[in-house]
Protein backbone atom coordinates (compact mmCIF):
# COMPACT_ATOMS: atom_id res chain seq x y z
CA UNK A 1 0.00 0.00 0.00
CA UNK A 2 1.28 3.52 -0.62
CA UNK A 3 3.19 5.26 1.89
CA UNK A 4 1.48 8.73 0.47
CA UNK A 5 -2.16 7.19 1.49
CA UNK A 6 -0.61 6.29 5.11
CA UNK A 7 0.62 9.62 5.59
CA UNK A 8 -2.59 11.49 4.24
CA UNK A 9 -5.14 9.10 6.64
CA UNK A 10 -2.47 9.44 9.85
CA UNK A 11 -2.71 13.60 9.16
CA UNK A 12 -6.33 12.86 9.59
CA UNK A 13 -6.41 9.84 12.92
CA UNK A 14 -3.25 9.99 13.96
CA UNK A 15 -0.64 7.15 13.32
CA UNK A 16 -2.17 4.37 15.73
CA UNK A 17 -5.37 4.43 14.22
CA UNK A 18 -4.48 3.46 10.61
CA UNK A 19 -3.66 -0.10 10.67
CA UNK A 20 -1.57 -1.87 7.77
CA UNK A 21 -0.86 -5.45 9.43
CA UNK A 22 -3.12 -7.91 11.47
CA UNK A 23 -6.29 -7.42 9.84
CA UNK A 24 -7.62 -10.53 9.83
CA UNK A 25 -10.31 -9.52 12.51
CA UNK A 26 -11.41 -6.62 9.88
CA UNK A 27 -10.94 -8.63 6.88
CA UNK A 28 -12.88 -11.93 8.02
CA UNK A 29 -16.49 -11.98 8.62
CA UNK A 30 -18.06 -13.90 10.81
CA UNK A 31 -18.90 -17.17 9.08
CA UNK A 32 -15.88 -17.11 7.34
CA UNK A 33 -17.35 -17.39 4.18
CA UNK A 34 -16.45 -13.76 2.89
CA UNK A 35 -13.21 -12.03 3.26
CA UNK A 36 -11.28 -9.61 1.11
CA UNK A 37 -7.42 -7.50 1.61
CA UNK A 38 -8.42 -4.42 3.03
CA UNK A 39 -6.06 -1.17 1.69
CA UNK A 40 -5.69 -0.59 5.24
CA UNK A 41 -7.93 -0.20 8.71
CA UNK A 42 -8.94 3.32 9.99
CA UNK A 43 -10.26 3.74 13.21
CA UNK A 44 -11.74 7.38 13.72
CA UNK A 45 -12.22 8.71 16.90
CA UNK A 46 -15.49 11.50 15.67
CA UNK A 47 -17.72 12.59 13.29
CA UNK A 48 -15.52 14.96 11.98
CA UNK A 49 -12.96 12.96 11.45
CA UNK A 50 -15.60 10.37 9.50
CA UNK A 51 -15.82 13.11 7.66
CA UNK A 52 -12.46 14.02 6.63
CA UNK A 53 -11.95 10.35 5.47
CA UNK A 54 -15.25 10.22 3.10
CA UNK A 55 -13.85 13.81 1.66
CA UNK A 56 -10.33 12.50 1.47
CA UNK A 57 -11.97 8.63 -0.17
CA UNK A 58 -13.79 10.89 -3.00
CA UNK A 59 -10.42 12.94 -3.61
CA UNK A 60 -8.41 10.21 -4.68
CA UNK A 61 -10.91 7.65 -5.43
CA UNK A 62 -10.34 5.12 -2.90
CA UNK A 63 -13.65 2.92 -1.99
CA UNK A 64 -14.93 2.68 1.71
CA UNK A 65 -16.58 -0.45 3.60
CA UNK A 66 -17.86 1.15 7.03
CA UNK A 67 -17.62 -1.95 9.84
CA UNK A 68 -18.83 -1.98 13.18
CA UNK A 69 -18.89 -5.48 15.55
CA UNK A 70 -18.84 -7.39 12.25
CA UNK A 71 -20.96 -9.61 13.29
CA UNK A 72 -23.24 -8.83 9.89
CA UNK A 73 -23.93 -12.04 7.92
CA UNK A 74 -24.50 -11.38 4.62
CA UNK A 75 -20.72 -10.22 4.03
CA UNK A 76 -21.21 -6.71 3.44
CA UNK A 77 -18.95 -5.71 6.54
CA UNK A 78 -15.39 -6.71 4.55
CA UNK A 79 -13.71 -6.01 2.10
CA UNK A 80 -14.05 -7.05 -1.78
CA UNK A 81 -10.60 -6.15 -1.58
CA UNK A 82 -8.80 -2.87 -2.00
CA UNK A 83 -10.80 -0.92 0.10
CA UNK A 84 -10.37 0.93 3.06
CA UNK A 85 -12.22 -0.55 6.11
CA UNK A 86 -13.53 2.30 8.30
CA UNK A 87 -14.11 0.67 11.68
CA UNK A 88 -16.63 2.72 13.77
CA UNK A 89 -15.48 0.66 17.12
CA UNK A 90 -14.16 4.15 18.83
CA UNK A 91 -17.28 5.71 18.44
CA UNK A 92 -18.26 4.82 22.11
CA UNK A 93 -19.55 7.91 23.58
CA UNK A 94 -23.07 6.99 25.42
CA UNK A 95 -24.77 10.51 26.19
CA UNK A 96 -27.24 10.82 29.43
CA UNK A 97 -30.33 8.72 29.60
CA UNK A 98 -33.18 11.49 29.42
CA UNK A 99 -36.05 9.87 32.11
CA UNK A 100 -38.46 11.95 30.64
CA UNK A 101 -38.18 11.36 27.03
CA UNK A 102 -36.98 8.19 28.03
CA UNK A 103 -34.03 8.17 25.59
CA UNK A 104 -30.37 8.49 24.93
CA UNK A 105 -27.90 9.55 22.14
CA UNK A 106 -24.84 6.81 21.63
CA UNK A 107 -22.38 6.52 19.43
CA UNK A 108 -22.36 4.36 16.52
CA UNK A 109 -19.72 2.25 17.82
CA UNK A 110 -21.66 1.25 21.04
CA UNK A 111 -22.73 -2.73 21.27
CA UNK A 112 -25.81 -3.51 21.89
CA UNK A 113 -24.63 -5.02 25.51
CA UNK A 114 -23.27 -1.73 26.68
CA UNK A 115 -26.61 0.27 25.32
CA UNK A 116 -28.78 -2.51 27.34
CA UNK A 117 -26.82 -2.05 30.41
CA UNK A 118 -27.30 1.69 29.71
CA UNK A 119 -30.70 1.36 29.48
CA UNK A 120 -30.93 -1.02 32.52
CA UNK A 121 -29.18 1.26 35.43
CA UNK A 122 -32.30 4.16 34.34
CA UNK A 123 -34.59 1.53 35.13
CA UNK A 124 -35.65 1.51 31.17
CA UNK A 125 -34.28 -1.25 28.48
CA UNK A 126 -33.41 -0.99 24.63
CA UNK A 127 -35.85 -3.44 22.70
CA UNK A 128 -33.76 -4.74 20.31
CA UNK A 129 -31.82 -7.78 21.26
CA UNK A 130 -30.20 -10.68 19.29
CA UNK A 131 -27.61 -13.36 19.76
CA UNK A 132 -24.46 -11.51 19.00
CA UNK A 133 -25.60 -8.13 21.23
CA UNK A 134 -21.79 -8.71 22.73
CA UNK A 135 -20.12 -7.44 19.64
CA UNK A 136 -22.91 -6.08 17.48
CA UNK A 137 -23.02 -2.07 17.48
CA UNK A 138 -25.68 0.36 17.50
CA UNK A 139 -24.55 1.90 14.10
CA UNK A 140 -24.49 -1.70 12.37
CA UNK A 141 -27.45 -2.46 13.51
CA UNK A 142 -28.95 0.49 12.33
CA UNK A 143 -27.32 -0.11 9.23
CA UNK A 144 -28.85 -3.78 8.92
CA UNK A 145 -32.37 -2.65 10.18
CA UNK A 146 -31.92 -5.42 12.71
CA UNK A 147 -34.56 -7.33 14.23
CA UNK A 148 -33.98 -10.19 16.51
CA UNK A 149 -36.09 -11.53 19.13
CA UNK A 150 -38.69 -8.77 20.50
CA UNK A 151 -39.39 -7.72 16.91
CA UNK A 152 -43.00 -9.16 17.78
CA UNK A 153 -43.88 -6.55 20.88
CA UNK A 154 -41.53 -3.81 19.61
CA UNK A 155 -40.81 -3.96 16.26
CA UNK A 156 -37.46 -3.30 14.38
CA UNK A 157 -34.36 -1.21 14.68
CA UNK A 158 -36.22 1.45 12.30
CA UNK A 159 -38.77 1.71 15.01
CA UNK A 160 -36.22 2.44 17.79
CA UNK A 161 -34.74 5.61 16.08
CA UNK A 162 -35.67 8.65 16.82
CA UNK A 163 -32.26 10.75 15.58
CA UNK A 164 -29.58 9.99 13.55
CA UNK A 165 -25.94 11.32 12.85
CA UNK A 166 -23.80 10.57 9.48
CA UNK A 167 -21.80 11.48 7.35
CA UNK A 168 -23.01 10.80 3.64
CA UNK A 169 -21.20 9.74 0.74
CA UNK A 170 -20.80 13.25 -0.39
CA UNK A 171 -19.02 13.90 2.75
CA UNK A 172 -21.23 16.13 3.91
CA UNK A 173 -22.84 15.82 7.78
CA UNK A 174 -26.33 15.43 8.79
CA UNK A 175 -27.45 15.51 12.52
CA UNK A 176 -31.10 15.64 13.61
CA UNK A 177 -30.75 14.20 17.39
CA UNK A 178 -33.43 16.40 18.94
CA UNK A 179 -35.42 12.99 19.15
CA UNK A 180 -38.77 14.38 18.44
CA UNK A 181 -41.41 11.61 18.09
CA UNK A 182 -43.82 13.90 15.70
CA UNK A 183 -41.45 15.84 13.03
CA UNK A 184 -42.80 15.40 9.50
CA UNK A 185 -40.54 18.23 8.03
CA UNK A 186 -40.19 16.03 4.89
CA UNK A 187 -37.98 13.13 3.84
CA UNK A 188 -37.12 10.74 6.82
CA UNK A 189 -33.18 10.82 6.29
CA UNK A 190 -32.94 8.37 9.24
CA UNK A 191 -35.30 5.69 8.38
CA UNK A 192 -33.25 5.91 5.10
CA UNK A 193 -29.90 5.45 6.48
CA UNK A 194 -31.82 2.37 8.36
CA UNK A 195 -31.37 -0.78 6.81
CA UNK A 196 -28.94 0.99 3.76
CA UNK A 197 -25.98 -1.11 4.88
CA UNK A 198 -23.23 1.45 4.97
CA UNK A 199 -24.36 2.48 0.98
CA UNK A 200 -25.20 5.57 1.33
CA UNK A 201 -23.06 7.03 4.06
CA UNK A 202 -21.75 6.12 7.64
CA UNK A 203 -23.24 6.39 10.70
CA UNK A 204 -21.85 7.87 13.63
CA UNK A 205 -24.62 8.50 15.95
CA UNK A 206 -28.13 7.64 17.05
CA UNK A 207 -30.44 8.72 19.47
CA UNK A 208 -33.23 5.76 20.51
CA UNK A 209 -36.22 5.43 22.04
CA UNK A 210 -36.19 3.33 25.74
CA UNK A 211 -39.31 1.67 27.11
CA UNK A 212 -40.46 0.24 30.42
CA UNK A 213 -38.53 -2.47 31.91
CA UNK A 214 -41.24 -5.21 32.96
CA UNK A 215 -40.19 -6.33 36.57
CA UNK A 216 -41.88 -10.05 36.16
CA UNK A 217 -40.11 -12.00 33.69
CA UNK A 218 -41.13 -15.60 32.63
CA UNK A 219 -39.80 -18.08 30.07
CA UNK A 220 -40.93 -21.09 28.64
CA UNK A 221 -39.99 -24.08 26.15
CA UNK A 222 -43.04 -25.96 24.95
CA UNK A 223 -42.17 -29.09 23.01
CA UNK A 224 -44.70 -30.47 19.97
CA UNK A 225 -45.28 -33.21 18.05
CA UNK A 226 -45.62 -31.60 14.76
CA UNK A 227 -44.39 -27.88 13.29
CA UNK A 228 -47.96 -27.17 12.60
CA UNK A 229 -48.85 -27.65 15.89
CA UNK A 230 -46.13 -25.51 17.13
CA UNK A 231 -47.05 -22.36 14.94
CA UNK A 232 -50.99 -22.87 15.85
CA UNK A 233 -49.73 -22.32 19.38
CA UNK A 234 -47.68 -19.68 18.63
CA UNK A 235 -50.49 -17.95 16.99
CA UNK A 236 -52.78 -18.57 20.04
CA UNK A 237 -50.57 -17.17 22.45
CA UNK A 238 -49.64 -14.12 20.51
CA UNK A 239 -53.78 -13.63 20.04
CA UNK A 240 -53.95 -13.97 23.89
CA UNK A 241 -51.41 -12.15 25.86
CA UNK A 242 -50.68 -8.62 24.87
CA UNK A 243 -47.02 -9.60 26.96
CA UNK A 244 -45.35 -11.91 24.68
CA UNK A 245 -41.82 -10.59 24.34
CA UNK A 246 -40.51 -13.66 22.09
CA UNK A 247 -42.16 -16.70 20.43
CA UNK A 248 -38.83 -18.62 18.85
CA UNK A 249 -39.14 -21.88 16.86
CA UNK A 250 -36.55 -24.65 17.23
CA UNK A 251 -36.81 -27.69 15.27
CA UNK A 252 -35.16 -31.19 16.85
CA UNK A 253 -32.51 -31.29 14.39
CA UNK A 254 -31.19 -27.85 15.04
CA UNK A 255 -31.59 -28.31 19.17
CA UNK A 256 -29.48 -31.83 18.73
CA UNK A 257 -26.31 -30.11 17.31
CA UNK A 258 -26.68 -27.50 19.74
CA UNK A 259 -26.52 -30.11 22.98
CA UNK A 260 -24.06 -31.93 21.17
CA UNK A 261 -21.70 -28.50 20.00
CA UNK A 262 -22.05 -26.65 23.69
CA UNK A 263 -22.91 -29.08 26.11
CA UNK A 264 -26.02 -27.46 27.27
CA UNK A 265 -29.25 -29.83 27.23
CA UNK A 266 -33.13 -29.42 26.82
CA UNK A 267 -35.21 -29.46 30.06
CA UNK A 268 -37.86 -31.45 27.75
CA UNK A 269 -37.81 -34.46 26.29
CA UNK A 270 -37.20 -34.62 22.59
CA UNK A 271 -39.76 -33.16 20.27
CA UNK A 272 -40.39 -32.52 16.73
CA UNK A 273 -40.89 -28.63 17.17
CA UNK A 274 -40.08 -26.72 19.96
CA UNK A 275 -41.37 -22.77 20.88
CA UNK A 276 -39.39 -21.12 22.65
CA UNK A 277 -41.83 -18.19 24.67
CA UNK A 278 -40.75 -14.63 26.91
CA UNK A 279 -43.62 -12.27 28.45
CA UNK A 280 -42.79 -10.14 30.34
CA UNK A 281 -45.42 -7.51 32.39
CA UNK A 282 -45.50 -5.86 36.08
CA UNK A 283 -47.06 -8.88 37.22
CA UNK A 284 -46.04 -12.89 36.72
CA UNK A 285 -48.08 -14.03 33.72
CA UNK A 286 -46.37 -17.65 34.71
CA UNK A 287 -50.15 -19.18 34.95
CA UNK A 288 -51.60 -17.57 31.83
CA UNK A 289 -48.81 -18.71 30.22
CA UNK A 290 -48.91 -21.69 31.21
CA UNK A 291 -52.47 -22.80 31.04
CA UNK A 292 -52.50 -21.40 26.98
CA UNK A 293 -49.39 -23.99 26.74
CA UNK A 294 -51.18 -26.79 28.60
CA UNK A 295 -54.10 -26.82 26.34
CA UNK A 296 -52.39 -26.46 23.24
CA UNK A 297 -53.06 -29.25 20.38
CA UNK A 298 -49.92 -31.48 20.12
CA UNK A 299 -48.23 -30.33 23.14
CA UNK A 300 -45.28 -32.72 24.11
CA UNK A 301 -43.86 -31.26 27.21
CA UNK A 302 -43.47 -27.83 28.57
CA UNK A 303 -40.78 -25.94 31.04
CA UNK A 304 -41.56 -22.83 32.64
CA UNK A 305 -38.54 -20.62 34.32
CA UNK A 306 -38.62 -17.66 36.04
CA UNK A 307 -35.35 -17.47 37.68
CA UNK A 308 -32.06 -15.79 35.64
CA UNK A 309 -30.58 -18.79 35.72
CA UNK A 310 -32.80 -21.10 34.21
CA UNK A 311 -33.99 -18.28 31.93
CA UNK A 312 -30.69 -18.32 30.38
CA UNK A 313 -30.18 -21.99 30.01
CA UNK A 314 -33.15 -21.74 27.98
CA UNK A 315 -32.12 -18.90 25.90
CA UNK A 316 -28.76 -20.75 25.62
CA UNK A 317 -30.65 -23.36 23.19
CA UNK A 318 -31.91 -20.67 21.23
CA UNK A 319 -28.70 -18.07 20.69
CA UNK A 320 -26.37 -21.30 19.95
CA UNK A 321 -27.52 -22.25 17.21
CA UNK A 322 -25.51 -19.84 15.06
CA UNK A 323 -22.22 -20.86 16.87
CA UNK A 324 -23.30 -24.62 16.50
CA UNK A 325 -24.00 -24.47 12.76
CA UNK A 326 -21.07 -22.96 12.21
CA UNK A 327 -19.01 -25.78 13.85
CA UNK A 328 -19.59 -27.96 10.54
CA UNK A 329 -17.93 -25.24 8.50
CA UNK A 330 -19.01 -21.54 6.48
CA UNK A 331 -23.16 -22.70 6.31
CA UNK A 332 -25.19 -20.84 3.40
CA UNK A 333 -27.57 -18.21 5.09
CA UNK A 334 -31.02 -17.59 4.10
CA UNK A 335 -32.69 -15.01 6.28
CA UNK A 336 -36.47 -15.26 5.04
CA UNK A 337 -39.95 -14.04 6.18
CA UNK A 338 -42.75 -15.72 5.00
CA UNK A 339 -46.80 -15.18 6.04
CA UNK A 340 -47.83 -16.77 8.66
CA UNK A 341 -50.29 -18.97 7.02
CA UNK A 342 -47.42 -20.31 4.87
CA UNK A 343 -44.54 -20.56 8.10
CA UNK A 344 -45.44 -24.27 9.15
CA UNK A 345 -45.39 -26.22 5.02
CA UNK A 346 -42.40 -23.37 4.84
CA UNK A 347 -40.74 -24.83 7.57
CA UNK A 348 -41.42 -28.66 6.70
CA UNK A 349 -40.51 -28.55 2.89
CA UNK A 350 -37.26 -26.64 2.58
CA UNK A 351 -35.08 -29.37 3.79
CA UNK A 352 -36.48 -31.65 0.53
CA UNK A 353 -35.91 -27.94 -1.52
CA UNK A 354 -32.53 -27.94 -0.50
CA UNK A 355 -31.91 -31.63 -1.00
CA UNK A 356 -33.29 -32.35 -4.33
CA UNK A 357 -30.62 -29.65 -5.86
CA UNK A 358 -27.91 -30.67 -3.06
CA UNK A 359 -28.46 -34.33 -1.85
CA UNK A 360 -25.75 -34.23 1.10
CA UNK A 361 -26.42 -30.90 2.55
CA UNK A 362 -27.95 -30.74 6.09
CA UNK A 363 -30.74 -27.84 6.46
CA UNK A 364 -31.38 -26.58 9.80
CA UNK A 365 -34.22 -24.78 10.16
CA UNK A 366 -35.22 -21.89 12.88
CA UNK A 367 -36.00 -18.37 13.66
CA UNK A 368 -38.85 -15.67 15.03
CA UNK A 369 -41.73 -17.32 14.19
CA UNK A 370 -44.09 -14.39 15.30
CA UNK A 371 -42.39 -12.45 12.44
CA UNK A 372 -42.26 -15.15 9.79
CA UNK A 373 -38.80 -15.19 10.09
CA UNK A 374 -36.91 -18.02 9.47
CA UNK A 375 -32.86 -18.74 9.11
CA UNK A 376 -32.45 -21.69 6.42
CA UNK A 377 -28.90 -22.58 7.04
CA UNK A 378 -27.47 -25.11 4.45
CA UNK A 379 -24.13 -27.08 5.73
CA UNK A 380 -22.37 -29.45 3.14
CA UNK A 381 -23.57 -27.78 -0.38
CA UNK A 382 -20.24 -28.81 -1.60
CA UNK A 383 -20.11 -26.78 -5.23
CA UNK A 384 -23.72 -26.24 -5.39
CA UNK A 385 -24.19 -22.90 -3.48
CA UNK A 386 -26.04 -20.92 -6.41
CA UNK A 387 -28.34 -24.18 -7.86
CA UNK A 388 -29.27 -23.78 -3.55
CA UNK A 389 -29.68 -20.36 -3.36
CA UNK A 390 -31.58 -20.40 -6.36
CA UNK A 391 -33.73 -22.57 -5.20
CA UNK A 392 -34.19 -21.49 -1.33
CA UNK A 393 -35.20 -17.90 -2.56
CA UNK A 394 -37.58 -19.12 -5.31
CA UNK A 395 -39.47 -21.14 -3.04
CA UNK A 396 -39.48 -18.30 -0.35
CA UNK A 397 -40.92 -15.99 -3.07
CA UNK A 398 -43.21 -18.45 -4.26
CA UNK A 399 -44.81 -18.76 -0.81
CA UNK A 400 -45.09 -14.50 -0.93
CA UNK A 401 -41.99 -13.65 1.59
CA UNK A 402 -38.73 -11.76 1.48
CA UNK A 403 -35.41 -13.02 0.73
CA UNK A 404 -34.19 -10.40 3.57
CA UNK A 405 -36.18 -10.18 6.74
CA UNK A 406 -33.65 -8.61 8.93
CA UNK A 407 -29.51 -9.57 8.02
CA UNK A 408 -29.59 -7.44 4.61
CA UNK A 409 -28.88 -7.66 0.95
CA UNK A 410 -25.22 -7.57 1.61
CA UNK A 411 -22.97 -9.06 -1.11
CA UNK A 412 -24.54 -12.58 -0.59
CA UNK A 413 -28.33 -11.51 -1.76
CA UNK A 414 -27.36 -8.78 -4.68
CA UNK A 415 -27.41 -11.15 -7.25
CA UNK A 416 -31.30 -12.11 -6.56
CA UNK A 417 -32.68 -8.66 -4.94
CA UNK A 418 -34.72 -8.54 -8.36
CA UNK A 419 -36.57 -11.63 -6.92
CA UNK A 420 -38.59 -8.88 -4.26
CA UNK A 421 -37.80 -5.56 -6.07
CA UNK A 422 -39.34 -4.07 -9.25
CA UNK A 423 -37.18 -2.93 -11.79
CA UNK A 424 -38.61 0.56 -11.12
CA UNK A 425 -37.66 0.45 -7.24
CA UNK A 426 -34.44 -0.92 -8.21
CA UNK A 427 -34.10 2.34 -10.22
CA UNK A 428 -35.54 4.44 -7.79
CA UNK A 429 -33.12 2.91 -4.63
CA UNK A 430 -30.05 3.45 -7.44
CA UNK A 431 -30.98 7.30 -8.10
CA UNK A 432 -31.14 7.84 -4.35
CA UNK A 433 -27.30 5.95 -4.05
CA UNK A 434 -26.29 8.47 -6.64
CA UNK A 435 -27.67 11.60 -5.35
CA UNK A 436 -26.00 10.98 -2.06
CA UNK A 437 -22.91 8.74 -2.69
CA UNK A 438 -22.36 10.24 -6.14
CA UNK A 439 -18.16 8.56 -6.61
CA UNK A 440 -19.72 5.08 -5.40
CA UNK A 441 -17.37 5.24 -3.24
CA UNK A 442 -19.67 3.85 -0.10
CA UNK A 443 -19.78 -0.37 -0.35
CA UNK A 444 -19.85 -1.13 -3.50
CA UNK A 445 -21.17 -4.55 -4.18
CA UNK A 446 -23.23 -4.42 -1.36
CA UNK A 447 -26.98 -4.41 -2.52
CA UNK A 448 -26.47 -3.87 -6.16
CA UNK A 449 -24.91 -6.43 -7.92
CA UNK A 450 -22.41 -4.64 -10.22
P1 LIG B 1 -21.19 -5.08 10.84
O1 LIG B 1 -21.23 -6.55 10.69
O2 LIG B 1 -19.87 -4.49 11.15
O3 LIG B 1 -21.77 -4.41 9.51
C1 LIG B 1 -23.00 -4.81 8.98
C2 LIG B 1 -23.36 -3.89 7.79
O4 LIG B 1 -23.57 -2.57 8.25
C3 LIG B 1 -22.25 -3.76 6.74
O5 LIG B 1 -22.84 -3.58 5.48
C4 LIG B 1 -21.50 -2.52 7.15
O6 LIG B 1 -20.84 -1.90 6.08
C5 LIG B 1 -22.61 -1.65 7.69
N1 LIG B 1 -22.22 -0.77 8.81
C6 LIG B 1 -21.70 -1.13 10.01
N2 LIG B 1 -21.55 -0.05 10.79
C7 LIG B 1 -21.99 1.02 10.06
C8 LIG B 1 -22.10 2.40 10.32
N3 LIG B 1 -21.76 2.93 11.49
N4 LIG B 1 -22.59 3.20 9.34
C9 LIG B 1 -22.97 2.68 8.13
N5 LIG B 1 -22.89 1.38 7.85
C10 LIG B 1 -22.40 0.56 8.79
N6 LIG B 1 -29.24 -9.88 13.10
C11 LIG B 1 -30.55 -9.67 13.33
O7 LIG B 1 -31.15 -8.79 12.71
N7 LIG B 1 -31.24 -10.42 14.22
C12 LIG B 1 -30.66 -11.41 14.93
O8 LIG B 1 -31.31 -12.11 15.70
C13 LIG B 1 -29.25 -11.63 14.74
N8 LIG B 1 -28.60 -12.57 15.45
C14 LIG B 1 -27.28 -12.80 15.22
C15 LIG B 1 -26.62 -13.78 15.97
C16 LIG B 1 -25.27 -14.05 15.74
C17 LIG B 1 -24.57 -15.10 16.56
C18 LIG B 1 -24.58 -13.31 14.74
C19 LIG B 1 -23.12 -13.57 14.49
C20 LIG B 1 -25.21 -12.33 14.01
C21 LIG B 1 -26.57 -12.07 14.24
N9 LIG B 1 -27.26 -11.08 13.53
C22 LIG B 1 -28.58 -10.84 13.77
C23 LIG B 1 -26.57 -10.32 12.47
C24 LIG B 1 -25.76 -9.09 12.96
O9 LIG B 1 -25.41 -9.22 14.31
C25 LIG B 1 -26.56 -7.82 12.72
O10 LIG B 1 -26.74 -7.62 11.35
C26 LIG B 1 -25.94 -6.57 13.35
O11 LIG B 1 -26.85 -5.51 13.23
C27 LIG B 1 -24.62 -6.18 12.70
O12 LIG B 1 -23.98 -5.22 13.52
P2 LIG B 1 -22.40 -5.00 13.43
O13 LIG B 1 -22.05 -3.84 14.27
O14 LIG B 1 -21.69 -6.25 13.69
O15 LIG B 1 -22.27 -4.59 11.90
C1 LIG C 1 -30.65 -15.44 14.88
O1 LIG C 1 -31.85 -15.18 14.90
C2 LIG C 1 -29.78 -14.69 13.92
O2 LIG C 1 -30.13 -16.22 15.66
C3 LIG C 1 -28.80 -15.54 13.14
O3 LIG C 1 -30.52 -13.86 13.10
C4 LIG C 1 -29.48 -16.49 12.21
O4 LIG C 1 -27.54 -17.84 11.98
C5 LIG C 1 -28.55 -17.41 11.44
O5 LIG C 1 -28.89 -17.76 10.31
ZN1 LIG D 1 -32.61 -13.80 13.56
Amino acid sequence: MSAAIVEQLTAIVGSANVLTTGLDRYEVDWTRRYSGRALCVVRPANTSEVAAIVSWARRVGVALVPQGGNTGLVGGSVPRGGEVVVSLERLRHIGPVDALSRQVTVGAGVTIHDLHETARSAGLRYAVDFGARGSATVGGSVATNAGGINVVRYGMTRQQIVGVEAVLGTGEIVSHLQGLLKDNTGFDLASLLCGSEGTLGIVTAVRVRLVTEQPARVTALAGFDRVETAVEAMASLCRSLDTVDAAELMLDSGVELVEAAVGVSSPIPRAAAYLLVECSAHDDQSESLGTILESAPGLNDVAISVTPSQRDALWRLRDEHTPSINTLGPPLKYDVTVPIDRLAGFVSSIGRVVSDVAPSARTFVFGHAADGNMHVNVSGAVDRDDEVTEAVLRAVVAEGGSISAEHGIGVAKARWLHLNRSAVEIGAMRAIKAALDPDGIMNPGVLFAD
